[in-house]
């Protein structure tokens, strides 16, 4: 399936405003492949993609999973925003027609990050919160100056800043996040 057929089938399936956010990581990811070397299609199909599994509540998309035979753990069932990726993954391959499994890897992790990311993955992360649309919060603006200086650095910001976040939520912490910005510290 071409980038404009996903597109258009993304446009129909989102509300306006998670549809403009795609567009947003869409094109902010392919700016950082482009100063990275990494190649701008699977940058572009990814972070069009990356939210192709929020539609619906929580809820919707837990059940879809288990229509579909996809796995919750009980930690993950926990954790309601985490359901969308897992869901995402799923539907980009069986109703995208995405088989490249750096695509459909930077789309599961793109929520929690993972320690060791590929750099799509790095990426499609980093895209998703900096991307021109997203309400302006604490060390945003640091984080989208070193999304184009030391990708790292900006993995790790981003990670701090989520678990900070979830913190002062009160919300619970999925292992995969705590070991994002554990990995990341530490680099
Ligand atoms: O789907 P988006 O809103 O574009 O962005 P996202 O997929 O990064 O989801 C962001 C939300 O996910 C944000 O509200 C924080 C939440 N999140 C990330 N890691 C965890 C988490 N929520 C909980 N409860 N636990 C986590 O470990
Ligand atoms: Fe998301
Ligand atoms: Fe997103």
């Amino acid at each position: 399936m071409d980038l404009e057929t996903i597109n258009k089938k993304l446009e129909k399936k989102l509300k306006p405003e998670r549809y403009r956010h795609t567009q947003g990581v869409m094109y902010t990811a392919a700016s950082m492949a482009m100063r990275y070397g990494y190649d701008i299609q699977e940058a572009l199909t990814a972070g069009l993609l990356h939210d192709c599994g929020k539609f619906g509540t929580p809820k919707e998309q837990a059940r879809l999973c288990k229509k579909y035979g996809i796995t919750l753990s009980d930690a993950e069932m926990e954790v309601l925003p985490l359901i969308h990726a897992k869901l995402g993954a799923y539907l980009a391959k069986a109703e995208y027609e995405v088989e490249n499994e750096r695509i459909l890897n930077a789309i599961l992790y793109h929520t929690t990050g993972r320690p060791d990311m590929t750099m799509l993955e790095k990426i499609v992360y980093l895209a998703d919160y900096i991307e021109p649309g997203r309400k302006m919060i604490p060390g945003l603006s640091e984080i989208r100056t070193l999304a184009f200086t030391d990708i790292d650095q900006a993995v790790c910001l981003c990670a701090k800043n989520t678990l900070a976040y979830l913190k002062w939520q009160a919300r619970p912490v999925d292992t995969m996040t705590a070991k994002t910005y554990e990995f990341y510290s530490n680099k």
